[in-house]
């Protein structure tokens, strides 16, 4: 009886520390790419894959995409994540080969009540000239979050990379995916197998690797997104049809290559309680390995005649974040051009996030959406390093609150300052370095 209750605690405390807070990236515990999101039950399912660095001695390349297992992680708010742990991997799938480390990007889709989660990865079965091509295969489960049972053989007839399922409003299903080119093939109600011979998905450009294709319905536009590798790295990009078989035509650009230089990028677009969301990758957690990648946020607007948007990646990503949860004010919404910037916090450890760095005096950042309405705010917690201290301004929504003084400190300290007059509500925290010393800005909270 102890030992159930104690278990039980047990549990209660690691459920609690896999709990993810927003801001881009959105997962913070592990490498994440290639996210395919979904709305099952009201709330947010991301299926993403799992990038880790090559493990030493499995013969393996050192420079290339290494993934063995999928994870799932849920949000009812885009804010926190739960992750429910690994629901796939390469060594409990019969016709995968389990040294193959090939798991790329996944989908799932719900029909009847049941969960069908696509995925590819590296057969067992080598071909004519000895490689082992990648079969496409299928895990059903009960719940979005498992568990799910692998099929026991790939899907037949579908050699290739990135399937995406798309069901249409008069119920067909349909396989897409990307092998040098992006095919389409009808899948029968079972969810799989092929009813259809599988089609070349025509009117997208004809040059540039294009991969990792998401289709979706909105108003009864047809919207194919794709990654496209039009110069040198992947933007996304999307063509638009009346009919999800095509033809197509190149509609625009949905997001421009990424700053950082990742060479890959990889996109799904949901509407979550009325507003579009773009979720894709960059390699924010391994700034200096492009394969370790890291998902994110972005809210995606239409215009009046259905073309999308181009979306600008940002830190602060979406959803809100609570005054009294440590806001990392590196993740910003907006940062004065002199004197703020941001860096790591560890270059050692990228995990440990990252920092803000105040150099002059009337340097500023701000951070939206923060949620102030949990009550009478009295106090403000600093996570900061200032040799000489210096003062910093608060402002909520563009109205000054308050100064506080930072006491002197040449080691990372946590401070509790008092402080007064700050508003309710959700508000935009602008921070200020009054003073005329430098100070490095970790997090703050207030309660
Ligand atoms: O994650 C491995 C591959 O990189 C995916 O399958 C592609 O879409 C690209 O993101």
């Amino acid at each position: 009886m102890m030992n159930t209750s104690r278990n039980k605690l047990l549990i209660f405390f690691i459920a609690l520390s896999l709990w993810m807070k927003g801001q881009n990236p959105i997962i913070h515990n592990q490498f994440t790419a290639d996210p395919t999101a979904r709305v099952f039950n009201g709330k947010v399912y991301l299926f993403p894959s799992h990038d880790i660095p090559s493990p030493e001695g499995k013969n393996l390349r050192n420079d290339w995409f290494c993934m063995a297992d999928y994870y799932v992680f849920s949000s009812e708010n885009l804010t926190d994540w739960t992750d429910h742990g690994v629901i796939v991997s390469q060594s409990g799938v019969q016709w995968v080969d389990s040294t193959s480390y090939s798991m790329w990007a996944p989908d799932c889709v719900e029909r009847g009540g049941k969960y069908y989660f696509y995925f590819p990865a590296n057969t067992k079965q080598v071909d004519s000239n000895g490689r082992r091509g990648f079969g496409i295969g299928v895990a059903i489960a009960d719940r979005p979050e498992g568990p799910y049972v692998p099929q026991n053989e790939p899907i037949n007839g579908v050699l290739g990379i990135d399937p995406n399922v798309f069901i249409d409003k008069d119920g067909q299903a349909y396989l897409i995916w990307a092998m040098g080119r992006i095919s389409i093939a009808k899948l029968k109600d079972n969810m799989l197998e092929l009813a259809s011979e599988p089609q070349e998905m025509k009117g997208l450009p004809s040059t540039g690797l294009k991969e990792g294709p998401f289709l979706f319905e909105r108003n009864g536009i047809y919207y194919l997104t794709y990654p496209h590798v039009d110069k040198t790295i992947e933007r996304l990009e999307y063509a638009i049809s009346d009919n999800p078989l095509g033809p197509f035509k190149f509609a625009g650009v949905i997001m421009d290559e990424a700053p950082n230089g990742c060479w890959t990028n990889h996109q799904s677009i949901v509407n979550f309680k009325g507003q579009w969301y773009l979720f894709y990758h960059q390699n924010d957690w391994s700034p200096k390995f492009d394969k370790n990648r890291s998902v994110r946020i972005d809210s995606l607007f239409f215009n009046a005649d259905g073309t999308i948007q181009k979306v600008r990646p940002t830190f602060r990503g979406v959803g809100l974040t609570k005054a009294t949860d440590k806001i990392q004010l590196d993740r910003y919404s907006r940062i004065s051009s002199r004197g703020a910037s941001i860096a790591y916090n560890d270059t050692l450890n990228y995990f440990d996030g990252w920092k803000t760095v105040f150099t002059e005096k009337n340097a500023w950042i701000e951070y939206n959406g923060v949620d102030f309405s949990d009550g009478n705010i009295k106090w403000m917690e600093i996570k900061y390093l200032s040799s000489k201290g210096t003062d910093i301004a608060i402002s909520q929504n563009g109205k000054m609150a308050g100064k506080i003084k930072i006491p002197a400190s040449s080691q990372w300290t946590t401070a509790r300052i008092k402080v007064s007059g700050m508003e309710s509500g959700v508000q935009n925290l602008l921070l200020t370095n009054a003073g005329n010393h430098p100070v490095e800005i970790d997090w703050v909270s207030f309660n």
